[in-house]
């Protein structure tokens, strides 16, 4: 795979409100898969931006007294800055109130009109501004003092839509999506959701509203702008403007378009995963290769809400533990795709146990060693019996398995193999006791630092995508050259060469203190 593009993005987030911690998860996620892309030679571009337009940002901008574009402006640069201040290394952010974006969605409604999948007709049925979503009746659920909501979990009441509008003639796709899921196993990812979707699409589709006239906050439709978009056509059509769209023959389009993946939150699924294809078929482009849909965050038990004030501020949890103890803990705590909660306790527990006990202590003591007993430059080492090769050849043969699970999204399972080869790391050290080697034979003692010195360095290597900022610390630590540091330098080709001299070694997980749960 090496060489090929990549191509991924985050959901657009709506500018109705600030970044908050779930925002920071999505975004995490697909940074780490970007960094690890890049590190094994891939060309890759990382999306991710604001979704602007719409009814839930006007009626925000509305209570809050301000013009639509005012809010958006407003809350798009946190979403930006979050994403700067954070250290994701996005290649773009897209905003959809650019004119760029404008003649992409506005091309994309052409094509789909010339093509005969546009009609005008009327709505009349169940809109949910929150969601931003169109429900059949029977999909609904009924509140506690009777009230109609929509069945996403976000508890928001439905209200009754009559409005002229054009529709995208979705009935007709449903035969043709489900051949596409078919041939295209990998298309929806957990397995879990792809079933979800399918029988969904089993179900029947209906036509979808594409259109509104009751507002005015979105991108015109093309000879009548009497209409404005629906937000979702819009906002999903984000993924084609950023790599060049509607200039198909762009060196960018070209070359990133399919997407190998659109990372996503559980809750917009159905959108990405029934809608976009449908309309990209529909205009003769080919759909992206997978939807990863993720799961939900709670913190300490509760839905995430501005009621949890500091709580879901990513900034706050962020200088309360670190960078990247926080990166750590979202990707490991729970198998990527699963609901997690998010707790002071398993933050402690899982930063000290894993972090601090386990790589940081092993660099720490492993460096210490070799700053007092090897003239603070890399040992030389001698000749290696089977259990040196075996620590070392399992560090440096990390890099299939992880390519195998990162394809898949199991960052959990990523880290659970690196951390698996730190604990060997651990029961070698001890087993050898190279502290007490210093006396009785030195020069078994530089084997045996040198073994653990380069296991070291391929664990940090790997580690880049997840902890980039602790493994650029410990790889400086062994005098690692910037430009040594890419999957190309696991084992032997990348080697530490004996005699380099290595600065002091300082510590890169500090233990977090215990704190009593909230
Ligand atoms: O849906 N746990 O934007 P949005 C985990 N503009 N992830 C969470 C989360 C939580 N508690 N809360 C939010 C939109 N997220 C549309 C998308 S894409 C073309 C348009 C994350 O601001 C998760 O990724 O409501 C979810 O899908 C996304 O934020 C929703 O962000």
């Amino acid at each position: 795979m090496a060489g090929e593009p990549y191509y991924i993005t985050t959901p657009i987030y709506y500018v109705n409100d600030v970044p908050h911690i779930g925002h920071a998860y999505t975004t995490l996620a697909c940074d780490t898969l970007a960094r690890f892309m890049r590190l094994d030679g891939r060309e890759v571009f990382f999306l991710t931006g604001t979704d602007e337009h719409g009814q839930k940002v006007e009626q925000a901008a509305k209570a809050a007294g301000v013009a639509p574009q005012d809010m958006a402006d407003r809350n798009s640069e946190r979403f930006r800055a979050l994403a700067c201040d954070m250290g994701y290394t996005n290649d773009d952010f897209i905003r959809t109130t650019e004119e760029r974006h404008a003649r992409a969605v506005q091309h994309l409604w052409r094509e789909l009109a010339e093509r005969g999948e546009i009609y005008l007709g009327k709505y009349a049925g169940w809109y949910s501004v929150r969601d931003e979503a169109f429900f059949a009746e029977k999909e609904l659920i009924k509140g506690p003092n009777g009230k109609l909501l929509a069945p996403t979990g976000t508890g928001a009441e439905v209200e009754w839509v009559e409005e002229p509008s054009y529709f995208f003639q979705l009935s007709a796709w449903g035969d043709r999506l489900l051949a596409f899921y078919d041939a295209n196993p990998d298309f929806i990812a957990p397995d879990s959701r792809r079933n979800e979707v399918v029988s969904f699409v089993r179900g029947g589709l209906q036509d979808l509203s594409i259109s509104r006239t009751t507002f005015t906050w979105g991108v015109p439709v093309p000879g009548d702008p009497a209409h404005v978009m629906y937000v979702w056509i819009d906002a999903l059509t984000n993924y084609l403007t950023a790599v060049g769209y509607p200039d198909r023959e762009n060196k960018t389009f070209s070359k990133f378009w399919p997407a190998n993946l659109h990372l996503v939150g559980k809750d917009i699924l159905r959108f990405h995963a029934v809608y976009w294809p449908a309309f990209l078929m529909g205009a003769g482009l080919a759909p992206p290769k997978r939807i990863f849909a993720h799961g939900w965050w709670t913190i300490e038990g509760q839905k995430i809400s501005k009621s949890l004030g500091n709580a879901i501020d990513p900034y706050e949890l962020v200088e309360k533990y670190g960078r990247d103890q926080m990166r750590y803990f979202l990707l490991r705590e729970v198998p990527f795709g699963n609901d997690g909660d998010f707790s002071r306790a398993a933050m402690v527990q899982r930063v000290n146990g894993d972090l601090a006990n386990g790589i940081g202590n092993l660099a720490q003591r492993t460096l210490t060693l070799i700053q007092k007993n090897c003239g603070a430059a890399v040992p030389d080492p001698g000749a290696m019996i089977d259990d040196d090769r075996a620590l070392i050849e399992g560090a440096a043969g990390l890099l299939p398995g992880l390519c195998d699970h990162m394809s898949r999204q199991e960052f959990h399972k990523a880290l659970q193999v690196i951390l698996a080869v730190v604990g060997e790391a651990d029961s070698y050290i001890d087993a050898n006791a190279p502290w007490a080697l210093g006396k009785t034979d030195p020069a078994r003692m530089a084997t045996v630092l040198y073994v653990l010195a380069e296991t070291i360095r391929n664990v940090a290597i790997v580690l880049q995508p997840f902890t980039p900022d602790a493994a650029a610390k410990i790889l400086d630590q062994l005098a690692v050259a910037t430009d040594s540091r890419a999957f190309a330098n696991l084992g032997e080709k990348g080697a530490l060469v004996p005699g380099t001299s290595l600065p002091a070694p300082r510590g890169v997980f500090p233990r977090l203190e215990a704190e009593p749960a909230v």
